[in-house]
């Protein structure tokens, strides 16, 4: 192997997630699925979201933990298990009236599923999504984890069926595979997305145990606006809430993220322990962990502290009603430059440009920048936007560890103290040997 050759192998080899994982058994016996329930007839839309019963959500659980029980204990990936969770959750889906897509995709071996359901209406380009992941780990059935987040986004949707909701922007729900190897269901998801659908979904709301025995109450702390909705539904029912700071990787909001589509999401805690400050705001039993059961075989329908399951189910319900319905903000202006401008490796800095015209005044303070640049091991790249009068501004720095492909994402740059109309740049320079790569196109929205 050359230096060469060697060097790019030990750098992108020294990010790799050890993935040793258990062969895949198949002796199962064919769950049997529930008759889904009928759905009840189309109400007024409410114009709040409904409460949504907990009682619905346990049975659900229920569901999960007979066909865990029913296929070797667990509904792991690559297990008959995991197909008969999704299939459960389709068929509910279907009877509801949802558009539903099962999407394979293959990991170690075996086939992965993904199920998206869309509820029919709504602007396309303006789509609010909440996902959780189904699978558990193979050492038990994963009734906190995930039965817990998918069942409450199950019962969410049925709820949006039931009250025959009619949402300004379009409401989509996925349940991914393969969450516990690596999220590699919403992986393959995101990588699916085209640059306009990537675009189009304007929040993705992640749920990943939402019913811990010993309950915390979580925000993820990724997006202002999102983070804020969660937070004051949680103090108008006078619960105390705390930013979920335990790391961006965990879960399946991670590959939204870093395709810069804006998270957020609720999480009850893991093995993590409870402190007593904690336990003095939520209750429950300090020094213990939020979930004792966390990847394990106790992970049961035993595991769940119906409180929790119920709260938290209510705010997804009112999360989802209250972005689903909000007026759609009046389209921007668009300006836009697609043609390819290859990157030197190690080189000088490139520009592609944009004439922005017919904008009066300034820019705004939240100018969209949305760049798409297909370039191996991203870390090598120094992103700029250069104002018609020369101001440059930072948008990306180069990262020594930053392994990932691509550059995908909208940055939101304050530009009001620069005049909008005159030639605008996205200035790109590769500072790091070996990876290459192209300016695909970029578009600035005012
Ligand atoms: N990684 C998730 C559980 C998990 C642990 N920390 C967090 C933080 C936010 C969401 C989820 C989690 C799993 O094991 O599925
Ligand atoms: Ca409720
Ligand atoms: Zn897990
Ligand atoms: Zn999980």
């Amino acid at each position: 192997m050359s230096l060469h050759a060697f060097r790019r192998a030990q750098r992108r080899s020294r990010l790799r997630r050890p993935a040793a994982l258990a062969a895949v058994a198949a002796a199962t016996l064919a769950a049997t699925l529930l008759a889904p329930s009928a759905s009840a007839g189309p109400a007024p839309a409410l114009a709040a979201a409904p409460d949504i019963p907990v009682a619905n959500v346990k049975a659900h659980l229920a569901q999960l933990q007979s066909i865990a029980t029913a296929n070797g204990g667990n509904r792991a990936h690559g297990r008959a298990g995991y197909k008969a969770s999704v299939d459960y959750v389709k068929a509910k889906l279907d009877a509801a009236g949802y558009t539903t897509a099962l999407k394979t995709f293959t990991y170690n071996g075996a086939t992965g599923y993904n199920l998206i359901a869309d509820w029919p209406g709504g602007d396309a380009s303006h789509t609010v999504m909440a996902g959780s992941h189904l699978d558990s780990v193979t050492g038990g059935p994963g009734i906190n984890d995930n039965g817990s987040g998918s069942a409450g986004i199950l019962e969410v949707a049925l709820a949006v069926s039931r009250a025959g909701l009619q949402p300004t922007k379009h409401l989509r729900f996925g349940w991914w595979g393969a969450e516990e190897y690596g999220m590699v269901g919403s992986k393959n998801y995101v990588n699916g997305l085209s640059a306009g659908e990537r675009s189009s979904i304007e929040a993705y709301l992640n749920f990943d145990m939402i019913g811990s025995p010993n309950p915390g109450y979580f925000v993820y702390d990724d997006d202002t606006k999102l983070d804020n909705l969660f937070k004051t539904y949680f103090s108008g029912i006078g619960v105390a809430t705390e930013p979920e700071t335990e790391g961006d990787g965990r879960s399946d909001h991670a590959p939204f993220k870093n395709a810069g589509i804006p998270v957020g999401g609720l999480f009850s805690g893991a093995d993590y322990t409870k402190t007593s400050a904690q336990a003095s705001k939520w209750g429950g039993t300090a020094g213990q962990a939020f979930d004792r059961c966390y990847h394990a075989s106790c992970d049961t329908s035993a595991n769940i502290d119906d409180t929790a399951l119920d709260r938290m189910s209510d705010a997804i319900a009112h999360a989802v009603w209250t972005l689903g319905t909000e007026s759609a903000p009046p389209p921007g202006k668009v300006f836009e430059n697609t043609t390819a401008v290859a990157i030197p490796d190690a080189g000088a800095a490139v520009t592609s440009s944009i004439t922005v015209s017919g904008v009066a005044g300034n820019a705004p303070a939240a100018l969209q920048v949305g760049v798409d640049i297909k370039h191996t091991w991203r870390g090598d790249l120094v992103i700029d936007l250069v104002a018609p009068d020369g101001s440059s501004y930072r948008l990306k720095n180069s990262s020594s560890n930053d392994s990932a492909d691509n550059v995908i994402t909208t940055y939101t740059v304050n530009a009001s103290s620069e005049v909008a109309n005159g030639t605008w740049k996205l200035k790109v320079q590769d500072v790091a040997a070996q990876d290459t790569g192209t300016i695909a196109g970029w578009k600035l929205t005012f």
